[in-house]
């Protein structure tokens, strides 16, 4: 068996953005595709997006440069390869650009490529893809994290925080665990429109109205999960995701616009403090910026014993960045997002280095998606127990929930929210 060809083409992300969709035809026949999503609150450190540059077209967003270099030098070096080696031709795509984060080929190119291997190797082995990525150790379906109201740089609110997530938890299985985020939505959208809001949603899927302070969401959510008729924290409980390098001043100081404050670290930590007294939040995803190791060293020995916090572009999914946080006890927790380093392999080294730590997995999409929905069967593959990918809305999100679904109709997994915190 043998890889026989592989192209790519440029297609729209959710966004309406261009992207870069791949794919592999094996020499059986067998073919797969992958379509790489793309971030807006981007960590500095992740591995570049190549884009075209060409104002003239598509506002310089284009990827017709990267979609070039896997019509032609990834082509050429995998062609003739063995597609089930997917470390081997990771390594080669790997060795076509010797910089560290793909300034050359960019990120979108290999991933693309990485994603449509598997997928076509999968489909050769009339497996599904969870299976093949996983084999027999497969079978943790993942608890959601629905981002339900959102903010930041995700919508035009007045939200300083990005993302206000529900986490159903206390459930027996996923589809459970969906139905309640779904019910939870849907009473949080009717409250809001009663209240005069707008319910017009974000890039993910969540409710984007003015709030008057960052607490105020948080008041919904629990208003909303008692409506649905959920029991608050037992049932389901919250999770946030700051995205606070957006937040950080020229001074290294947090702003708060909605409340009108600047924050030092040792400040948003007591912030913090008080939020997880008052509020059953059991997450907090990039609560200080990307650079503050400091601040990153004492959030975690002062809260890190009884809420997960998770780096996003603290990490940026890079084994070597995630082995310096373990050192300095950074966090407890990684998101795992494999557009930040680029291929499947390096996704995978991150994910066993995070595990043989103690470190929890939040498999996660990007704001801008696709109907691509890989990340849902890659979840369920690596056991990452949890996975983010927004709002149970738009159908960019919906199409990795509907793929959970159908895989554990498919296979009866283990859903461990109850034991997750
Ligand atoms: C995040 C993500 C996904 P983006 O910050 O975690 O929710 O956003 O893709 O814009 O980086
Ligand atoms: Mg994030």
């Amino acid at each position: 068996m043998q890889i026989q060809h592989i192209n790519a083409s440029q297609i729209l992300d959710s966004r309406g953005n261009p992207t870069l969709k791949a794919k592999v035809v094996l020499s059986d026949g067998s073919v797969g595709v992958g379509i790489v999503p793309s971030g807006a609150s981007t960590g500095k450190r992740e591995a570049l997006e190549l884009r075209d540059g060409d104002a003239q077209k598509f506002l310089g967003k284009g990827v017709l440069q990267a979609c070039h270099f896997v019509n032609q030098q990834i082509n050429t070096a995998l062609q003739g390869k063995d597609p089930y080696d997917q470390a081997g031709a990771d390594a080669s795509m790997r060795a076509l650009d010797n910089t560290p984060n793909y300034a050359h080929l960019g990120a979108n190119a290999v991933l693309g490529v990485s994603m449509a291997l598997a997928r076509a190797s999968a489909q050769s082995l009339c497996l599904p893809l969870y299976r093949y990525l996983g084999g027999l150790n497969a079978r943790v379906l993942p608890a959601p994290m629905l981002n339900v109201i959102n903010g930041g740089v995700h919508a035009n609110n007045s939200l300083d925080f990005q993302e206000y997530m529900i986490m159903p938890l206390g459930f027996e299985n996923f589809a459970q665990a969906l139905r309640a985020g779904v019910e939870v939505y849907h009473h949080l959208k009717a409250m809001l429109a009663q209240a005069g809001h707008s319910v017009g949603v974000g890039d993910e899927g969540g409710f984007a109205p003015n709030f008057k302070n960052n607490t105020e969401p948080l008041e919904w959510l629990l208003k909303a999960i008692e409506k649905a008729g959920y029991k608050v924290g037992e049932q389901i409980a919250l999770a946030l995701d700051v995205a606070s390098s957006e937040l950080l001043t020229k001074e290294g100081r947090y702003m708060l616009s909605s409340e009108d404050k600047a924050l030092e670290t040792e400040e948003l930590i007591e912030y913090y403090g008080m939020l997880c007294r008052e509020y059953p939040i059991v997450s907090i995803e990039d609560a200080l910026g990307e650079e503050d190791y400091e601040g990153w060293a004492q959030l975690t020995s002062s809260l890190g014993h009884k809420v997960q916090l998770v780096g996003d572009d603290l990490f940026v999914t890079n084994r070597t960045l995630l082995q310096k946080g373990i050192d300095s006890k950074l966090a407890n927790a990684i998101l795992i997002k494999p557009n930040q380093i680029g291929t499947l392999s390096q996704t995978l080294e991150t994910i066993r280095l995070a595990q043989r730590a103690g470190y929890a997995c939040v498999m996660s999409h990007r704001s801008g998606e696709s109907e691509d929905s890989f990340i849902a069967d890659f979840a369920v593959a690596l056991n990452t127990a949890q996975i983010k990918t927004g709002a149970p809305a738009r159908a960019e999100r919906t199409a990795k929930y509907n793929r959970l679904l159908e895989i554990e109709e498919e296979m009866q997994g283990e859903y461990l929210g109850a034991k997750l915190f």
